[in-house]
């Protein structure tokens, strides 16, 4: 098989990639056309540099999602932008003297025309970037609209300090405790922050997530239910003996209650100080608040391991039994969760009996386990489970389950404890002391307090002329223009808010934009109305929680506003796995980073992209240094000589002795094989298929075969390759197949159920000559097929045994024969 044909992907890529622009082949249409909308997107880039490997296999899996729905005759809105304001500008802007901003946009340059040359198919009109002030005037806006319906407030809340930058730190510049650039220890500095009342929709992100139960993986909505963490229990009032002062605990076990024997406050509780002073305890507990102090924030969360505490001579009477228990201050109460003060268990909950075992405090059991003796001074550990309720006055005998709502009733009939909810999200800090981001559009007046910005006044741009090298709370107090306003309300002498803020707050709503760019509003309601919710978001894991909790957030208060429809943005979510070099992740210190650039100029940006795609599921984590290019592009290489010689080959007599019914089916199967296995973005299974079907065209070929059959299958081959290979699918469709317009205006290949469906023979299995497994397969199931069915069988591997294998023996499709080494 011959053709004179050269396939020169660095020539024909960047020939159709002007053609499809010109002709406008990926735009999405406004008006109806009577094609089903489909948003395909993908999280947009962080422009940090040229794009990586990681972009290529996100950007390659969401081409194949997005090209295969077009050629199903979907209208197909495929957008790109960038999310282009954040902390590693400002680093390099410090570390190489180049502003931010010049930084920001040489990257998006540079990463645009990468994309461009990989073939993306994105409809380049609607590129935005976050840090244009079109768009960052309208995350302002968004911040108005919360800010006016009390949702964004300004509180007090710890950062981390360095005392030597003299700086606010991001929890990702704190390494091991020490500021990132300098090595100082890093401690906490309280300051006042604006927050993002997220907890008042703790319990609409958790119900509405029932919508997402089939088409999220389990794996995201466990990781966003546990950042949400809602505990059911009850708040108990318990009284302190010596001063009166009533408080109050959050329990998810008031069933426990017979069984507490001491109680414990958070270091910052605010009861704390007085008892310190009486119990004469004042020097301890400011030597553990100044410890607490001088840690970083990120850090924290640690001091729940830690048991120690001191008494502070003080005790708590248990309202049910009014016994007087001894209180600690300890560190393992956190002040942020619950009421910052527990009612020590240490019978039925790990930190109260370790904290026990530590102060010499005593155990008492409240549940047994039915039909168990449990001895208190025996115990090696609490019992945490359910189980009949003992030395508990009144419900003794009393199933624990049903004791909690039995306490509950009990307490709050005499006015000391009700049922209670507790979260573990807070609510969202969006104050960043940097200068690379959209200011807070808000102006402190000392006669009217916090005003918010006028509507016609945003954006509050962003000066340029600002010294962002670390020195003091956040770059943008020193500039004197940019602070000194006049109050819009009073007309006084006001300040602006110096914060920017949070880049999840820039991109909880990029999707909306991309929809249709408007001039005078965030979002246009109508085409919103028209393309969202996403039809398919594609990301990576690490986003799992934050930036769709944020998003999922930020729709509902918009759709409280009545702006937009829904209240879950995103239908679909898929999550691609990581590329990463000989196991390690890649980075730059490691100097293992493949960038995708000069693999694209050597073999082509179809080879790149079909090379991504086969490496495996795409969930799983590609490891670059075990799969090669070379294989994408052989196989490319083959289907260009196929497609291009069944084509010239022509109508005519048949020549060959050929069976052009075995072409025939095979490329039913292939049609409806690839069809399913791209619905379900199995794409590995379906290039898989594919390579088959060219082996079979070019068997075909070589026996002579011409006609309609190998022209259909020519034409097919030439169809289903294009979600991956587009470049070569559109000059093979149209230069080779002499179709005028573009394959991703043909129609996807539909197949016939009775040709489709595969006869099935059955494959023996044997280990050592003894028959172990019996499998079904297709007929045509060549040698890897059935040596790799064999060797997955559960029966086999079973008699296997972990014995090595010494040889396998094929005879395809009927038998396969493993023989394994003799033991020693
Ligand atoms: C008594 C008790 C007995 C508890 C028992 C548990 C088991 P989750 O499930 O995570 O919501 N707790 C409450 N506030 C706390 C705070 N600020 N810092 C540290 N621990 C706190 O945890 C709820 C339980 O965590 C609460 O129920 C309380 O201990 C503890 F057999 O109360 B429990
Ligand atoms: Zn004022």
């Amino acid at each position: 098989m011959a053709t004179k044909h050269i396939y020169d992907p660095g020539k024909i890529e960047p020939a159709w990639q002007d053609a499809w622009e010109a002709e406008g082949v990926f735009k999405a249409v406004e008006e109806e056309d009577g094609r089903p909308r489909f948003y395909n997107l993908q999280m947009f880039p962080y422009p940090s540099g040229d794009m990586h490997m990681g972009h290529a296999e996100a950007f390659g899996i969401s081409e194949a999602i997005g090209l295969y729905h077009r050629m199903k005759g979907e209208n197909v809105l495929n957008p790109i932008g960038w999310d282009a304001f954040g902390l590693p500008a400002e680093n390099a802007a410090i570390k190489r003297g180049v502003h931010p901003k010049e930084w920001t946009y040489a990257n998006i340059a540079q990463q645009r025309s990468t994309l461009r040359r990989y073939g993306c198919a994105f409809d380049w009109d609607r590129q935005l970037n976050t840090c244009d002030p079109d768009y960052y005037r309208w995350t302002q806006w968004i911040f108005l609209q919360l800010f006016d319906r009390g949702l964004a407030y300004r509180k007090n809340a710890p950062a981390n300090w360095c005392p030597k930058d003299q700086t606010v730190l991001a929890n990702e510049q704190v390494v091991g405790g020490a500021c990132e650039r300098c090595g100082t220890p890093v401690i906490r500095k309280d300051l006042t922050q604006w927050f993002f009342k997220i907890t008042d929709y703790a319990d609409r992100l958790l119900d509405d997530m029932a919508q997402l139960e089939d088409t999220w993986t389990d794996r995201v909505l466990t990781q966003q239910r546990n950042w949400i963490g809602r505990s059911e229990g009850a708040e108990v009032t318990f009284t302190i003996r010596e001063t009166g002062d009533e408080v109050t605990v959050f329990t998810t076990r008031p069933d426990t209650l017979w069984g507490v024997t001491f109680f414990v406050f958070a270091p910052e509780h605010q009861l704390v100080g007085g008892f310190a002073d009486a119990g004469g305890v004042r020097k301890e507990v400011d030597r553990l608040l100044d410890r607490l102090q001088l840690s970083p924030v990120a850090q924290r969360g640690e001091e729940e391991a830690s048991r120690e505490g001191i008494p502070l001579g003080v005790h708590a009477v248990n309202p049910v039994n009014g016994e007087a228990v001894p209180c600690f201050v300890a560190p393992y109460v956190l002040m942020e969760y619950g009421t910052g003060a527990v009612m020590g268990v240490p019978g039925h909950d790990q930190r109260d009996f370790e904290f026990a075992r530590e102060h010499g405090l005593p155990i008492r059991v409240v549940i047994q386990a039915p039909g168990e003796e449990r001895n208190a001074d025996a115990m090696t550990e609490p019992y945490d489970d359910e189980g009949l309720m003992v030395n508990s006055g009144p419900l003794d005998g009393t199933a624990s389950p049903d004791g909690i709502p039995a306490v509950i009733a009990w307490l709050a009939e005499r006015g000391v404890g009700r049922a209670a909810v507790s979260y573990r999200l807070r609510d969202w800090l969006i104050s960043r002391q940097r200068y690379w981001g959209a200011p807070i559009p808000i102006i402190h007046c000392p006669t009217c307090g916090e005003v918010g910005v006028p509507e016609e006044d945003l954006p509050v741009l962003l000066p340029e002329d600002v010294d962002f090298s670390p020195q003091g709370v956040a770059p943008l107090a020193h500039h004197e223009a940019f602070v000194n306003v006049t109050c819009p309300r009073c007309g006084g002498a006001a300040k602006r808010e110096t914060d920017t803020m949070d880049t999840f707050v820039d991109s909880s709503w990029y999707f909306l934009r991309f929809t249709g760019k408007v001039e005078d509003r965030a979002f246009s309601s109508e085409e919103v109305a028209k393309w969202m919710p996403v039809t398919q978001y594609t990301g990576g894991i690490e986003h799992a929680i934050l930036h769709l909790l944020y998003s999922r957030f930020i729709a509902k208060v918009l759709f409280d506003l009545g702006l937009v429809s829904f209240v879950e943005p995103f239908t679909r979510l898929l999550n691609q796995g990581m590329v990463i070099n000989e196991g390690a992740a890649l980075s730059k210190s490691k100097g293992n980073v493949v960038e995708p650039l000069p693999l694209i100029e050597r073999w082509g940006a179809d080879a790149i992209r079909t090379t991504m795609l086969f490496s495996g599921p795409v969930e799983d984590d590609v490891d670059w240094a075990t799969v090669s290019a070379q294989g994408a592009h052989k196989w490319l290489s083959r289907v260009w000589r196929s497609v291009w010689e069944a084509a010239e080959r022509g109508d005519g007599a048949d020549g060959a002795g050929y069976d052009e019914e075995q072409l025939t089916r095979l490329l039913h199967r292939t049609r409806k094989g690839v069809t399913t296995d791209v619905e379900r973005h199995r794409f590995n299974v379906a290039i898989a298929k594919l390579m088959t079907l060219t082996n079979e065209l070019v068997r075909a070929l070589d026996a002579g075969a011409r006609g309609p059959v190998v022209r259909e299958a020519a034409e097919s081959l030439t169809q289903m390759i294009a979600p991956y290979a587009p470049h070569m699918a559109e000059e093979l469709w149209r230069r080779a197949l002499g179709n005028e317009t573009s394959v991703f205006r043909s129609t996807w290949p539909a197949w016939d159920e009775a040709l489709a469906r595969s006869e099935e023979v059955v494959l023996i299995v044997q280990v050592d000559g003894k028959v172990r497994d019996r499998i079904t397969v297709p007929a045509d199931s060549g040698e890897d097929r059935c040596r790799e069915l064999a060797l997955a069988s559960g029966r086999v591997t079973a008699s296997i045994d972990g014995r090595t294998v010494d040889r396998v023996v094929v005879r395809a499709p009927k038998l396969v024969n493993i023989v394994t080494a003799p033991s020693e």
